[in-house]
Parts: structure tokens; sequence; C-alpha cells
């Protein structure tokens, strides 16, 4: 038995050999002539399991599941409190298996299980919460100004969506779409990444334990290029929602013109961290490896470019990179790991290579820049700093992804905030600074969706979250998911004898009324 083998065995988890889809309440039996992918736990290179892939004809047998489940208004029809009901069931469901859920997803994503048991987890449970409350007290609107007639605007379900999930915070990410989706009663096709299987499925199987109709959510298996794409290309499906990368959402996009579907994205970013020499010196160090270390730097709102003021940036620079060499990398399953593998091997090779460019265009590696092969065959790279002059270098313009981080130095505000500006991303911005002036600036001049000053990460599900440019299409957010995932409706009824044109009548004398 291996190491994982017997973690699991403790912990009584039952990861299947063969991780099948699940349609209609059930796993999908597994098919010994379908196309399998290795699952590796990316901590050892270790496999743990298969993952069948499902083809287009699977695909479209999901698809016409969630439409029939739609369509008998089990969870379409269902009243609110039903919805909400389920939904709270499920978040404590999920509180209650955070260990496993972390677990699993940790053998998946190699995520520190620590931080996913603590943060993570206990996201996507909150995630189904705040949707419960705010289908609680969502309403439709009332016009009466037009004289004899009461206009009333409602919102009906979109239909069926299909849900693209991706691999850097399956759970966190997944439940958003989830939770934004059915909220208001439709019901969908759910792709996870072929990377990251395991933690998904078990979150289905507790909201069909809290009570979500069989049929509601439906979960195809496989890459993107096959089960992704006749998922996105499917013309029964209403309403696309994709977290991934701008290149294959292009792709999406153009399965989705096809059908006229709408789509939703979140994808990459490319975002920076501006530190004016007026900040509150050891929050803005602090703030700064959490923006590109978390999450072991797989994060689209990572703060990935540094921007430090020429008076303080020797200090600064001196002080992060010792916090960087002292980061604890190593195996995700330690609860003392502060930084774990890329997820999956292919991602490992893109982030060295977008280190060994950086080298190559004239970036000063400050620390890093290497594998981390000491750790064994795990997927490690060493937390990476460079120092840049220039803006326009491959570092500072594409999305590594990964636990790599660039400091430029700037000396005017106006020039961080071009420089800020100066990418085809816009998703977030970080600012550190002790005048409201600034900061007011910063907010101004920023072209993204979300901007944090003097704080890592905090995020209000209130808000809405997305990215200007190519960081996305559309927002998170309670209104804006209803806005997406609903179908409005106006209902102009006559509350009066208003006078009708009487066509037809030989005694028309409403005649040109
Ligand atoms: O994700 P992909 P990749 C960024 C990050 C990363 C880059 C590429 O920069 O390095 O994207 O990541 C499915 N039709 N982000 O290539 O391919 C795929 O199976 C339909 C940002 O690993 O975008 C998976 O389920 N679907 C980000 C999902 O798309 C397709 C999160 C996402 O995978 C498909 C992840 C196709 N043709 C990566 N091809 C964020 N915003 O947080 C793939 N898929």
């Amino acid at each position: 038995m291996t190491e994982i083998q017997q973690l699991l065995a403790d912990r009584e988890i039952i990861l299947p050999e063969v991780i099948t889809g699940h349609v209609g309440g059930t796993a999908v039996a597994i098919d010994p002539q379908a196309n399998r992918h290795a699952v590796y736990f990316p901590g050892t290179g270790e496999r743990i399991a298969f993952l069948q892939e499902d083809n287009i004809t699977a695909v479209t047998n999901a698809v016409h599941c969630a439409r029939n489940s739609f369509d008998n208004g089990d969870w379409s029809s269902a009243p609110t409190s039903s919805r909400q009901a389920v939904f709270r069931r499920a978040a404590t469901l999920i509180r209650e298996h955070a260990e496993e859920l972390a677990l699993m997803e940790c053998l998946c994503a190699g995520l520190p299980a620590s931080h996913l048991a603590s943060r993570q987890i206990p996201r996507a449970a909150d995630n189904l919460d705040f949707f419960a409350d705010y289908i609680g007290v969502m309403a439709g609107e009332t016009f009466e100004q037009l004289a004899g007639y009461q206009t009333s605007v409602t919102r009906q379900p979109a239909g069926v969506a299909a849900l693209f999930a991706p691999w850097n915070a399956p759970l966190a990410l997944a439940s958003m779409q989830i939770a934004s989706c059915l909220a208001f009663g439709n019901t969908c096709v759910l792709k996870p990444s072929e990377f990251t299987p395991v933690s998904v499925l078990k979150m289905v199987n507790l909201l069909e334990q809290a009570g979500l109709p069989p049929g509601t959510i439906n979960v195809v298996n496989g890459s993107g290029t096959v089960t992704g794409a006749a998922l996105a290309s499917s013309p029964d499906i209403n309403r696309i929602a994709f977290t991934g990368g701008s290149s294959t959402a292009r792709h999406v996009m153009a399965a989705a013109a096809n059908q006229l579907t709408p789509v939703h994205f979140e994808l990459g970013g490319k975002s920076a961290n501006i530190i004016f020499d007026d900040a509150d010196f050891d929050r803005a160090v602090d703030g700064s490896l959490v923006n590109i270390f978390s999450n072991s730097g797989q994060i689209c709102i990572a703060g990935s470019r540094i921007l430090v003021q020429r008076s303080i940036a020797a200090r600064f620079v001196a002080a992060f990179v010792e916090r960087t060499q002292a980061l604890k990398v190593g195996d995700p399953l330690d609860p003392a790991t502060e930084v774990g593998p890329m997820a999956f091997k292919t991602h490992w090779q893109r982030v060295l290579d977008h280190i060994a460019k950086a080298k190559l265009e004239g970036a000063t590696l400050l620390c890093g820049g290497e594998p981390l092969t000491k750790l064994g065959d795990g997927y490690f790279v060493a937390p990476t700093v460079f120092q840049v002059n220039s803006n326009r270098l491959s570092l500072c313009q594409e999305e590594v992804f990964g636990p790599v981080v660039s400091i430029q130095i700037f000396d005017e505000d106006e020039e961080a905030f071009s420089l800020a500006n100066d990418s085809r991303f816009g998703l977030v911005g970080y600012c550190w600074t002790n005048s409201l002036a600034r900061s007011q600036a910063f907010r101004q001049k920023v072209d993204a969706g979300t901007l944090w000053v003097n704080t890592p990460l905090a995020r209000d599900l209130r808000a809405p979250f997305g990215g200007f440019k190519e960081s996305g299409i559309g927002r998170d957010g309670p209104r804006q998911a209803a806005e997406f995932f609903t179908e409005e409706k106006a209902t102009i009824t006559a509350i009066d004898k208003v006078p009708i044109r009487k066509m037809g009548e030989t005694t028309n004398t409403d005649a040109g009324k």
C-alpha cells in the first residue's frame, strides 16, 4: 500500500480506481472502451486514479438529463424556501466534511491541505449560504407610471448552463459557479478540470445528500479538447460560465457563437501591486508575499508585478527576498507547508519555461529561479523573485501562474498607474499607502475590476468580481449572477378599461387613434 492509499484508508475515504462522470444523480458506469487519463498527486508525481473521458455522446446525454430535469420542474419550479434549505444543508455538510474535501483537493491540485481545510473549503460553504440568503431577499420591479397599466418585471431561470471549472482552486471556484447558477432554478452540466476532478464530485454528492434533485447537477469529465469542446458547442445549452485561461476562452466563445449562447468569463490576470513610499512598510511586505505566493502563485488575482517607489525600493527588495527565501515549500499534506507544488506536470514545465525566458530577456534573478528537485518527483518550483527595468518583458506581460514575481522601481505616482495599466489584463490591483489622495488616484486611474488598498485578497461576496480587458466578460456577484442566469420578463396588465382601438368595426369611431 502506498502512503497515499494508507492515508485514505486511515480516513475511510474511498477513491475509485476509475473516476467517472455523474449524471442523473448516479455515477456514470465504467466503459472499458472509453479514453482514460491518469490523475496524479502533484506532491510526488504518484498516480492516484484514472479519469474516464466523456465523449460527445456522453456529453449529449448529460445535457439531455439536465434539460429533462429543468423541464420537470423539481428544482426550476421549487419554492425559494426549498432551494434555500438545500443550499444551507449542503453548506453545513461541506463544513462537516472540510478535512476530507481538503484532502481530496490536495491530492489532485497539490494545494496545502491545511489552507484548503481552513480557508478554501469553508469558502465553498459560504458561497452556498450567501446565495441562499440572496434569493430570499431579491425582488422584482413594478412600474405604475403608465396610466391604466401596471408593468411587472420578473425573472425566470435561463435553463441549462454549462459550467467550466478550473484546477487552481477547484472547490472555491466551482462552488461559486454552482451557487450562482442553481440559486435561480437552473440546472447544469459541470466540467471540472481533468486534473482536479475528485473534490468537486464529492461536493456534488453532498449537495444531493442535502436534497438537490438528481439531474440538477450533472458532471462530465475529460480533456478540454474532447469533453470541454463537446459541452461548449452543445446546441441545447442556454448559458456558459467559464473560469480558465484567456486562450481557451477564445475557443469556448467561438463554439458558443454558433448557438449565440451567452458567455460569462473569469480569466487570467497580471496584476500590479503598488507600494508607495508612505506605506506601512511591514504590512506592505506581509501583504505582497500573500498576494503572490498564496495558492502557490496559481491564482488569477496574484499581485505578480510589484511596483515599488524608489526611496524605499532597496529596503523593500531586501525584506521581500529574505522572506521569500524563508517560505516553507514542500509536501502539501504537511500542515506547515506554505507553498506547494504546481498542480500538474505540464503546468510545472510552463512555469519553468517562463522563468527561463525571463532570464534570457535580461530580468535580474534575485532568488529562486529553478525547479526544486531536491523535494523529489513532485512539481515544485522555488519561489522566484526577479527585478526588471521594463514592463515590456514577457515576465511582466504573460500570466505565469506560479510562485514567480517581478519587482520594478518607479519614481512618480503617475508612472506607477501607467505601468499598472500597461497590460492586456485588468483583473485586480493592489496599492499600499497612507495617503487618502493616493488611494483615490489609484481607484480612479487603474483599470481593473477589483482594487485593494492596504490589504491582500479580502473579498466581499456582495461586491462584483470580474475583469477589464482580457480578464473576463461579466462579473460574479449576486445581482450580476441574477442578470446572467435568468431571463427577465416584463408583463403589462391593463388595470382599467383602457380604450382599445376597434379594428374592423364598420362604425369604427376610434379610426386613426
Ligand atoms: O487552463 P484551461 P490551462 C490561466 C493561467 C494558466 C492558463 C492556462 O494563466 O496558466 O490559464 O491554464 C477546459 N473547450 N488560468 O490551460 O485550458 C479545461 O478542460 C472547452 C486562469 O490549464 O483554460 C478546463 O476544464 N473547454 C484561471 C478549463 O477549460 C476547454 C484558472 C480550464 O482550462 C477547452 C486556470 C476547449 N477547447 C487557468 N480547452 C483563473 N481565471 O483563475 C480546455 N478546456
